[in-house]
């Protein structure tokens, strides 16, 4: 299906300068414990970027100790609201000002087009802190923060799950210790300074960077962290809500996997659905929870739908994440490109038609090119489980009470798009489809106002907007006798 050369030119040097590697705690950046790092990579190469601190069981024992001490001493619970808004928002102002430094760090660790992270993803990054920076003030009397957040995120989006979790548990007046991912641990350390910069005490916001089995566990089953939110696949999700339960019980959000489907109604505008479909799916090389990875499309305008899909799938300008015009870049790493090919061949085993795309893009790297698969059937592997990547299926239906409970039959309940200019086919399928977010006509809109979670396997919970200060508070039943009971 034709490939470019553009991933075998020599890569693009970032813009940037990787200045913090270390472990960030009580305020300080520090070496792991053991003295160990580890390497994190280059999308684009596989080559390494930076070693980085590698936190263990230790260091997130060290970070909570932090973290306890900067909530029962104060002064960040007990400080004003407006003094802790101020703060957030000075913290907002600063990532504006770094915004093109951060985009560059985001894209080198991660692989996302420069163009999107520069736009979209950091500017959305301070309107998320400037939200919940407007919210200190709005926890009642008797509303009282958790204490210690554990917070554990993944690579897709860095620095949008760093805003999710740490926005809402710092307005709250929580303490927090959050742990990165390993594949993307770089642009975490870099935000965190701003917000000491910003006038953040120290041990407010500890960050460790390291592995799931270890640091991540060690933050799970601490008997001093008394919440825990989690961002990453429904199998890890339940590890880390039984370690939440074996150990002290605290209370879990949990935001997972997703198989959202997409439904091009009949009297859908074809050539606006094709490419919202197509940025449902490919969208951050096809790495979002939310993906609308199932493209269910009305068989009356289903083969008009495929061309079309075909053709700008094949369109899709895939090269250096830094380069302007590009639109996909690498996948995380090895371990995702390899999950991707393995379901490219069961798509085709499976007895799917490969429409275009189907192999690496480029001989470096993980650059895998845009994949469309027509013929897929619900019972094949493709449409059952989060490929994570950028590969399209594409599903025929008759009518909606066939394509309702099709796109019901899924362990997961993120999210759906619905493409229909028809009012009440829209009203129809919003209120029968099974999915914690519905976009109608629209897909991947995110404001810091809008919850977003699942329903089933895709977890537990809500965050974004104001739902999200529920996650971090506690209420407290305060009850006093008059001295006169005539009052
Ligand atoms: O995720 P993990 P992985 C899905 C997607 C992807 C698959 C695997 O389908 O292909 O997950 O990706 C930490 N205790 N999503 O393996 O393992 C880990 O270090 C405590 C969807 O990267 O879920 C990282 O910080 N923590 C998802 C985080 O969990 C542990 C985004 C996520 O990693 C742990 C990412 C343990 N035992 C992947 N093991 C989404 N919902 O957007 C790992 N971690």
């Amino acid at each position: 299906f034709g490939t470019s050369a553009v991933a075998a030119e020599e890569p693009i040097t970032p813009p940037v300068e990787v200045k913090h590697t270390q472990l960030l705690i009580n305020g300080k950046f520090v070496d792991s414990a053991s003295g160990k790092t580890f390497p994190t990579l280059d999308p684009r190469t596989g080559e390494v970027i930076a070693h980085v601190a590698e936190g263990e069981a230790e260091d997130i024992n060290r970070a909570v100790i932090a973290a306890r001490k900067a909530f029962d001493e104060g002064p960040w619970p007990k400080m004003s609201p407006y003094k802790r808004s101020m703060i957030l928002y000075r913290f907002a102002d600063l990532i504006e000002k770094h915004n093109d430094e951060i985009a560059a760090l985001e894209t080198w660790d991660n692989g996302k087009p420069y163009q999107q992270a520069v736009s979209v993803e950091i500017p959305m990054l301070a309107r998320l802190i400037r939200y919940y920076a407007g919210k200190p003030s709005l926890p009642q009397k008797k509303e009282t923060p958790y204490g210690v957040a554990g917070q554990i995120i993944p690579w897709n989006f860095p620095l949008l799950m760093f805003a999710w979790k740490v926005g809402p548990a710092l307005a709250c007046g929580n303490t927090i210790v959050l742990k990165t991912a390993e594949q993307t641990p770089l642009s975490a350390l870099y935000v965190a300074r701003l917000a000491l910069e910003a006038g953040l005490p120290p041990g407010v916001l500890n960050v460790v960077s390291g592995f799931g089995p270890t640091a991540g566990a060690s933050l799970a089953t601490h008997m001093d962290v008394d919440k825990l939110a989690f961002t990453g696949s429904t199998d890890t999700g339940k590890i880390v809500l039984e370690l939440a339960a074996r150990s002290n019980l605290k209370p879990v959000t949990l935001e997972l996997g997703g198989k959202s489907p997409f439904i091009v109604c009949e009297d859908a505008d074809v050539d606006k659905a094709v490419e919202m479909a197509h940025f449902a799916l490919f969208f951050n090389q096809g790495q979002c929870c939310c993906a609308g990875s199932r493209t269910f499309v009305h068989e009356k305008v289903y083969d008009e739908f495929l061309e079309k899909s075909k053709a700008r799938a094949l369109r899709r300008v895939v090269g250096d994440p830094f380069k302007k015009g590009v639109e996909q870049g690498p996948q995380i790493d090895e371990e995702q490109f390899n999950k991707i090919m393995h379901y490219i061949r069961s798509g085709l085993d499976s007895g799917a038609t490969l429409e275009a795309g189907g192999d690496r893009f480029g001989t470096k790297g993980y650059y895998i090119q845009p994949t469309v698969f027509s013929d897929v059937k619900d019972d094949m592997l493709i449409a059952k489980d989060e490929i994570f990547g950028p590969v399209q299926s594409i599903l025929k239906f008759k009518d909606l009470d066939e394509v309702v409970r099709r796109a019901n039959a899924t362990r997961y309940g993120l999210a759906a798009g619905i493409f229909t200019n028809n009012l009440d086919t829209a009203n129809t399928l919003t209120r029968a489809l099974r999915q914690g977010t519905i976009w109608i006509n629209c897909f991947d809109v995110f404001d810091a106002a809008i919850p977003f979670g699942g329903f089933k396997m895709s977890g537990q919970g809500r965050e974004k907007g104001i739902h999200s200060l529920r996650n971090y508070l506690q209420v407290k039943a305060v009850v006093t006798p008059l001295k006169n009971p005539a009052w």
